[in-house]
């Protein structure tokens, strides 16, 4: 299965459970992505509060689409 930019959660699809995976993650200390890169929605090699402000961006309100990341993980 691949997966696609912005999966924070690795199922295979890219949707709001990813944002709020995601939100969980940077707020509350919740589970990390599985994959570092998928997680890193705006590409830019780091994970943190821009990739869910991107996220909102993306599903809520038809933001560019997410980029592979490039982290290396
Ligand atoms: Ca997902
Ligand atoms: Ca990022």
């Amino acid at each position: 299965m691949s997966h696609p930019a912005g999966d924070f959660n690795h199922d295979g699809v890219y949707n709001i459970v990813d944002l709020t995976d995601a939100i969980a993650r940077v707020f509350s200390g919740g589970a990390g992505p599985f994959c570092q890169d998928e997680a890193d929605s705006n590409g830019d090699a780091v994970f943190n509060i821009v990739d869910v402000t991107f996220n909102i961006s993306r599903i809520f309100a038809g933001g560019a689409a997410p980029v592979c990341g490039t982290t290396g993980n």
